[in-house]
């Protein structure tokens, strides 16, 4: 639909930028803090870094906190690393822990940001892994716990909150994300492990209303429409099939406590169904969000599997790039799509449909909580950073976002990946998404100095006119 008028963004419209802490703050073993899965890990593909150091954002937040005020951030979601609170998982509380993340949101809300505390973002305590990770029940307790420490000592600063991110693919993607594990039946322990995920997220929404008075709590998985190859029946069931494994499984259970029945079918067609106690239901059924927050990167396009078998799996698969489900659905190219420097396609209408296509299915206000792009940065010799192709992403994806708002969707707020440079989840510091140039190579860290790029620029003067200037 064209609209002769847009409706313009609300003037209390959340504009903020995102991070998540293994990926900004470095400090990995500062100050009392846990190892967590990111630290421990050692498959980083050829020539990337670990984020040890990461973007130093623990030891520069005050500094990083200026030039978000300066951008003129009103939100800026983060993530608490579990590890830097309870180191162990589920031991003693780090108090020297708690403290930073006192003086990083006290810093936020002295320059009139809005914090959106993301509770739990791929760092699983190492501990906890070690003793079966999400694959023990054990772990819906620990996170739970963990949960009423971040209520009770944030909960009088602190309004948003997300559960778990990009829980969908944490199981779709398991073994680019790290959570795969050994096991010998591998998507079953995933969906166990996704199950006991689910548990702890709505005994945490619960607890949420609980105990903080005016809080507003949601899951944020990684949310996209799946479009159908062709008008062909069978690749339009195809790609029914897909949004219902790689979307509604999550959102459905979030939202109404319950598992979506063409991904259960599919769960059990597999033999991968996961054991549910008979009180899960209950606690499933208990929780409720008050918003949906989405990370939108791309769509994705599935065909009709083929006969003789083949799924279509697309190279170096990550959190991004689908891969088929023999006898369900294969992957495909969109031709229609341009795609970026890593092979993702950039898709800013597939943006409008999903936001309106989620928010008329659950009818709950939509918060952004990632969008962007990942790009090669040039710092030149005078300290500018010329990123017109980050803008381009950026200016487009927020124009469909603003015609989503036109066309009825509720929306809260937009966080785009990523406020400053950070380390990639796949590809090192050399892929980077921020607003402010952190100066570091994969191992050489020269003094890790912030530069604004042309798109901090850009992005300060959209936010001023409440994003009518895109
Ligand atoms: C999402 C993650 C982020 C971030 C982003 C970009 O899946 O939630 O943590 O990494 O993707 O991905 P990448 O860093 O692989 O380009």
């Amino acid at each position: 639909m064209q609209h002769r008028q847009l409706a313009p963004f609300s003037p209390d419209f959340l504009w903020g930028a995102s991070t998540s802490a293994y990926q900004v703050e470095g400090a990995w073993d500062a100050d009392g803090k846990g190892r967590s899965v990111q630290d421990a890990r050692t498959n980083f593909p050829e020539g990337t870094t670990d984020y040890r150091v990461a973007a130093d954002h623990y030891h520069r937040f005050a500094e990083d906190v200026e030039l978000f005020a300066e951008l003129g951030l009103t939100a800026y979601r983060f993530s608490v690393a579990w590890t830097r609170i309870v180191p162990d998982g589920d031991g003693e509380v780090n108090r020297e822990g708690v403290a930073f993340y006192h003086r990083l949101i006290d810093a936020l809300l002295e320059r009139g940001i809005e914090p959106v505390l993301t509770m739990y973002h791929f760092d699983l305590p190492q501990a906890l892994h070690e003793k079966g990770g999400w694959g023990s029940r054990a772990t819906v307790d620990a996170f739970t716990r963990y949960a009423r420490i971040l209520f009770e000592e944030f909960g009088s600063k602190v309004r948003y909150w997300l559960t778990i991110n990009e829980q969908n693919m944490m199981i779709l993607h398991g073994a680019a994300i790290g959570t795969a594990g050994d096991a010998a039946n591998p998507q079953k322990a995933l969906y166990q492990q996704n199950h006991h995920m689910m548990l702890a997220q709505a005994e945490t929404m619960r607890l949420c209303h609980e105990l903080v008075p005016g809080g507003k709590i949601g899951p944020a998985p990684n949310i996209s429409v799946v479009y159908p190859a062709s008008p062909r029946p069978e690749d339009i069931l195809a790609a029914e099939d897909f949004n219902a494994i790689r979307n509604w499984l999550y959102l459905d259970m979030a939202c109404r406590g319950s598992y979506n029945p063409t991904a259960w079918a599919w769960l059990t067609e597999k033999g991968i169904a996961p054991e549910i106690a008979d009180s899960d239901l209950e606690i499933l059924a208990s929780g409720r969000p008050d918003f949906l927050a989405l990370n939108y990167y791309s769509t994705a396009t599935v065909a009709a599997p083929l006969d003789g078998g083949g799924v279509g799996a697309v190279d170096g698969a990550d959190q991004q790039l689908a891969v088929g489900e023999e006898g369900v659905f294969r992957s495909v190219r969109n031709e229609h799509l341009p795609v970026n420097a890593f092979g993702w396609e950039i898709d800013p209408v597939g943006f409008r449909t999903t936001l309106r296509v989620v928010h008329d299915r659950y009818r709950l206000p939509l918060l952004v909580t990632e969008n962007g792009l990942g790009a090669f940065d040039t710092l030149e010799a005078d300290g500018s950073v010329h990123d017109p192709y980050r803008i381009e992403y950026l200016a487009a994806h927020i124009s469909q976002m603003r015609a989503a708002v036109s066309d009825g969707v509720e929306m809260l707020g937009y966080c785009p990946w990523s406020a400053i440079d950070l380390i990639s989840t796949h590809q090192g510091v050399r892929k980077r998404y921020g607003f402010v140039y952190v100066d570091r190579d994969e191992f050489d860290l020269k003094e890790l100095k912030r530069y604004r790029k042309d798109s901090f620029f850009w992005y300060q003067q959209l936010i001023k006119s409440d994003g009518s200037e895109v």
